[in-house]
């Protein structure tokens, strides 16, 4: 996010495209075991993939209308610094990241501290189907229908205490697979107020586009936070842990200047670099206006309310 100014590289310059065909073809072919392109997912070990999600799945009153951003894109043009920082390097690199066994530990202020198997933590609330757009600091946007839970009905599993008031998210560190360059300080982790990760569009997220995520997008789980930036969305979570003082967060400790604690999009809040008026959606030319909280303001601007946003930007 550092690097560079955005919107310089068309999504043809960076994405195999050729490989790709639309997602069905892709995963009929990958199937087959006729595209090159099907190696770099469907044709990973099982043992490498992130297993398999529950049948049934819920729609959500929340989701976009929007056109879905293509499969091809959203698996080849990723921020995850831990496997490099150009975008297509998590493609290429991230699927060395074995996803089992996996555990993720909730602990902190909660009656119920616990230790989840990925398996388990899947299965414990209904899988709904959310259509989100994610916009990127950088100024590129997507819209992707995300298959996940809400993060809130895991928090209430463990049962906060009255004294919880923040929730932070530690994410995979593991130096063999990943880089050893203090690009941030690893492990990257994130933070949330209670009330932002208690808040119904807060998804604990397991999969996309009806397949379980793949290792570049934080297999096999993260947060997505649609009204921030995507640097709040943590993936390939492994604690998330429950305080009462506000967390550091990785961005915030790297560029405490440029990326806040709160980092809700707001396209009046310049980032000290560019503007943050506008954005181009990935997969288009023109740019478009960003709007505030991505476009989410009806539901959660009520959190917000008597903050001074340019200072908690
Ligand atoms: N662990 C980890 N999580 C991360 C990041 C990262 O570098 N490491 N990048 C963030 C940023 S900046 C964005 S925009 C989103 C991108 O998610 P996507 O690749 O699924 O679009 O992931 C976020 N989560
Ligand atoms: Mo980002």
């Amino acid at each position: 996010m550092l690097i560079r100014l955005p919107d310089d590289i068309a999504p043809s310059e960076i994405t195999p495209q050729a490989l790709f065909e639309g997602r069905r073809a892709f995963i009929r072919q990958a199937g087959l075991g006729l595209a090159a392109g099907a190696a770099l997912w469907h044709g990973l070990p099982t043992s490498a993939r992130a297993g398999t999600l529950p049948a049934a799945v819920r729609s959500s009153p929340y989701n976009s209308t929007e056109a879905h951003t293509d499969w091809a894109s959203a698996i080849s043009y990723n921020n995850f610094y831990e496997f490099g920082t150009s975008k297509d390097a998590p493609l290429r690199n991230a699927p060395q990241m074995a996803l089992r066994p996996w555990r993720v530990r909730v602990e902190g202020l909660v009656n119920k501290p616990r230790e989840f198997d990925i398996d388990d933590l899947l299965k414990l609330a209904a899988l709904e189907e959310r259509v989100y757009r994610l916009r990127c600091v950088e100024a590129w946007s997507m819209v992707i229908p995300w298959l996940g839970y809400p993060l809130a009905s895991l928090l209430k599993a463990v049962e906060p205490q009255g004294s919880a008031r923040y929730v932070e998210f530690v994410t995979h560190y593991d130096p063999a697979i990943m880089t050893r360059r203090p690009v941030l300080d690893w492990p990257y982790t994130e933070g949330l107020r209670l009330d932002e990760a208690l808040h119904p569009l807060t998804l604990l997220t397991f999969g996309m586009y009806g397949e379980v995520l793949p290792h570049q997008n934080g297999a096999p789980v993260r947060v997505v936070v649609p009204w921030k930036y995507g640097f709040k969305s943590a993936k390939s979570i492994v604690t998330i842990r429950l305080s009462e003082r506000q967390p550091a967060t990785a961005w915030n400790k790297s560029a405490p200047q440029e990326y806040g604690f709160y980092s809700n999009v707001n396209p009046q809040v310049r980032h000290p670099r560019w503007s943050q008026a506008s954005e181009r959606r990935i997969g288009e030319t023109r740019r478009r206006p960003t709007l505030m909280f991505n476009g989410y303001a009806d539901e959660v601007a009520g959190l917000y309310l008597g903050m001074d946003l340019q200072k908690n930007y």
